[in-house]
C-alpha cells in the first residue's frame, strides 16, 4: 500500500488514515487508489468487523489535490468516474460499518468522503467546507449532491453548497445540531470517541449491520412496497446467521451475547 494511506487492524477494527498531513491530506491519485485498496482489504478480511476512517495531522482532508489536477490530462468528469465514484460506492456497499473521525477541516471531496461513512464523529475543532467546490467554480461531487440532502435536507445542503467556504465553515457544533455528525466531543477525545464506537460495532452482529446498510441505502431508491419486500428478503439472510441465534439464545438465557460476526 502507498505511504499516503495508513492501514492497521486491531481488535476487529481496521483503521484507515489519510496520510499527507502537510497538505491537509489533499487527495491525489496515489491516495485515492490506496484508499480503494484499503477498503477492499477491510472488506475481505474476516477479522475486520468495523472500519475507522480518519486523517493524520490537523485536518481530515482538503479534497482533490489541486496542484495535481492542474497537470492532469484527464477531464474532471473522467477523473471522478475513474477515481472517486467507485470509492464512494465501495464505502456505501461495504458490508461492515464505517465510522469517520473528522479531525479538523473536511473540504470539497474531503467533505464528500465523510458522507460515504455510516457514522461521523466531530469535535469543536472539526469543520466542513462543502462550498469548496463552488468556490473554485465547480459543482459539489463525489456523491455530495445526493448524500448531503438525504442526511440534512435540501435546504441546509444548498446553504452549505452555496455559502459555506473556507472563511465561513460549518463548525462541529452546528454540524452536530444539523444531524450531519452523530457525536460531538472535545478535540482531545475525538479519536477515542470514534474508536470506542468502532470497537463496539466490531463486537456486534456484523452480517446484520452489513444487511442494515444494504436495506437503508438501497431502500432510499425504492417505493414503500418494494422496500417492505426487500426488508423481508434481507431479513431471511440475517435470520440464518450464527449471531441471530446467539442473540436470541442470550436474551432467553438472560446473559450477555457473544457475537462472532458470522
Ligand atoms: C492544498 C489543498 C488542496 C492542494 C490545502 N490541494 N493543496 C474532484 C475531481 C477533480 C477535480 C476537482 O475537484 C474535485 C473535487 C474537489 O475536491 S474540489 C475542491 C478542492 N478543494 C478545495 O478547493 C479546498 C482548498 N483548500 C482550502 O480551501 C483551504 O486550504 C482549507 C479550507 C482546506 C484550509 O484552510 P487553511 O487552514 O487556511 O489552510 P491553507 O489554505 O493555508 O492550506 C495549508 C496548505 O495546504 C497550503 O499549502 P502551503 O504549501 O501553502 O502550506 C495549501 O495550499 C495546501 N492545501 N488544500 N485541495
Amino acid at each position: 500500500m502507498t505511504d499516503s494511506i495508513l492501514y492497521t487492524v486491531a481488535e476487529g477494527v481496521a483503521q484507515i488514515t489519510l496520510n499527507r498531513p502537510d497538505k491537509y491530506n489533499a487527495l491525489n491519485t496515489d491516495m485515492l487508489r490506496g484508499l480503494k485498496t484499503a477498503f477492499k482489504q477491510a472488506a475481505k478480511d474476516d477479522t475486520v468487523r468495523a472500519v475507522l476512517l480518519t486523517g493524520a495531522g490537523k485536518g481530515f482532508c482538503s479534497g482533490q489535490d489541486l496542484t495535481e489536477f492542474t497537470t492532469s490530462e484527464q477531464t474532471v468528469g473522467d477523473h471522478l468516474r475513474n477515481e472517486y465514484n467507485g470509492l464512494i460506492q465501495q464505502m456505501r456497499t461495504l458490508p461492515k460499518p464505517i465510522v469517520c473521525a473528522v479531525n479538523g477541516v473536511a473540504a470539497g471531496a474531503g467533505a464528500s468522503l465523510t458522507l460515504g461513512a455510516d457514522l461521523r464523529v466531530a469535535s469543536d475543532e472539526s469543520s466542513f467546507v462543502f462550498g469548496a467546490f463552488v468556490s473554485i467554480g465547480l459543482v459539489a461531487d463525489s456523491g455530495a449532491t445526493y448524500l448531503l440532502p438525504q442526511i440534512i435536507g435540501a435546504g441546509r445542503a444548498m446553504e452549505l453548497f452555496l455559502l459555506n467556504d473556507g472563511k465561513h465553515r460549518l463548525g462541529g457544533k452546528q454540524a452536530y445540531d444539523w444531524g450531519l455528525v452523530n457525536r460531538l466531543c472535545e478535540a482531545d477525545a475525538l479519536h477515542a470517541t470514534a474508536a470506542n464506537i468502532a470497537q463496539r460495532l466490531a463486537t456486534m452482529p456484523t452480517a446484520a449491520i452489513g444487511l442494515t446498510k444494504r436495506a437503508v441505502y438501497g431502500n432510499m431508491q425504492r417505493g414503500l412496497a418494494d422496500a417492505l419486500e426487500y426488508e423481508a428478503h434481507i431479513q431471511d439472510i440475517a435470520a440464518r446467521t450464527d449471531d441471530h441465534q446467539e442473540g436470541v439464545n442470550a436474551f432467553l438465557e438472560k446473559r450477555p451475547p457473544t457475537f462472532n460476526g458470522r
